[in-house]
């Protein structure tokens, strides 16, 4: 198995620069789209890697770079610079995009800030993109400069973290905020035995995603009683930056003695508190959202490791997803209303259709949350 992966991050590798010429400059690194598909899938083991060669899925998106991808520029702004996680959702994007031969432009703002985002964005409307996939960092305070790329005729959508229905012609979501939140709560019951205080590390406090899976982990435990001898004591922001995310966990230990459990939704928060955890050697347990590369050495069901098992999807394909959407966007194959649906080359669920989102928008579903445990997180540290 994992030598199939290999070989097909290497051929995919290679296809993936011959289509691009030499303009890639992060490609290199994006594995395989049919592997990274595997991470989608809701099973306990892996879907195997050698279902769609790379040869034929390279073939696939030549056929799609027809489509008019050429003369045109789509850029994607991610919530900060600094997260692996951001950075690896625009390898994947610009995989996609200069694959089907448009032009890529990657803004990584310097903070996880709404106004960091804001002036990136302006510039991008003097650049006169075609498009800006967004993931945001604010769901309300970007509709100004919103409105403004729109009226310049800029295609606007989110991915990862959304905005307002009336700001984005859709939102690609990297899985159902209800799996997530159920996903999370079955853990901490699980970690907790049942009954006991637990906490949340966050990111930022005006994170749309990060507030969407919380609110959907509450709602789960307010309303099953299967969680009512659950005691959540606080919600802790550590903005996406490793020392903060590291103080806050500090202080979550100091001010909760009983506290059974930590929940990270977030890859940055997740990877600081599992060290925290590990080099303390303390008998709180961790699960959330995390990268297998940066959280292998704190997986383990034993007290030497911080993390017996978290979730995530792949990030890359989060991106390749907002690619396929930006372009469908941009040649008016989709305008982001429910119902349509739009081809995303060899990505596993392709053709994706959009549907209802909770909020009264649109959004486009990538696939359900992945679980990384003892068994497989050596197969997938070296993936993503
Ligand atoms: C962090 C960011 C990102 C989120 C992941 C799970 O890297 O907050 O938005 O999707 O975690």
């Amino acid at each position: 198995m994992k030598k199939k992966l290999i070989s097909l991050m290497l051929s995919t590798a290679l296809t993936a620069a011959l289509l691009s010429g030499c303009a890639a400059t992060q490609t290199a690194t994006a594995p395989a789209s049919s592997e990274a598909e595997d991470t989608s899938a809701a099973s306990e083991e892996p879907a195997p890697a050698d279902e769609a060669p790379a040869e034929e899925a390279a073939a696939e998106d030549t056929a799609a770079a027809a489509s008019g991808a050429a003369g045109h520029t789509y850029a994607i702004v991610t919530k900060s610079a600094g997260n692996p996680y951001n950075e690896k959702e625009a390898s994947g994007f610009q995989e996609v995009i200069e694959a089907e031969g448009g032009t890529c432009i990657v803004q990584h703002p310097e903070s996880a800030t709404a106004d960091a985002q804001i002036s990136v964005i302006q510039s991008l409307i003097s650049q006169g993109v075609d498009s800006i996939c967004l993931a945001a960092n604010d769901e309300n305070a970007l509709a100004g400069v919103i409105a403004d790329a729109r009226d310049a005729g800029i295609q606007v959508l989110c991915l990862d973290s959304k905005v307002n229905p009336d700001s984005r012609a859709t939102f690609v979501n990297q899985a159902g905020v209800n799996e997530i939140g159920q996903a999370l709560m079955d853990a901490i019951y699980d970690l907790a035995g049942g009954s006991g205080d637990y906490a949340i590390l966050s990111a930022t406090s005006q994170a749309a995603n990060q507030n969407a899976w919380i609110a959907a982990m509450k709602t789960i435990a307010e309303t099953d009683s299967k969680y009512a001898d659950l005691n959540l004591v606080e919600v802790a922001y550590g903005d996406d930056e490793p020392q903060k995310s590291t103080d806050q966990t500090q202080a979550l230990l100091q001010n909760y003695p009983d506290l059974k459990v930590i929940c990270a939704p977030t890859t940055v928060g997740i990877a600081a508190a599992a060290k925290v955890l590990q080099d303390q050697s303390s008998k709180v347990k961790l699960t959330g959202l995390g990268l297998p590369s940066e959280m292998a050495e704190y997986i383990g069901d034993d007290d030497a490791h911080s993390c017996p098992y978290m979730f995530l999807w792949n990030p890359m394909d989060v991106g390749r997803l907002g690619a396929y959407t930006s372009i469908a966007l941009v040649d008016g194959t989709i305008t982001g209303a429910a119902g349509e649906t739009f081809e995303a080359g060899s990505m596993e669920n392709s053709p994706y259709t959009i549907v209802e989102a909770e909020d009264g928008g649109t959004e486009v579903i990538l696939g359900p949350p992945y679980e990384f445990n003892p068994e497989n997180i050596d197969e997938w540290k070296t993936v993503y």
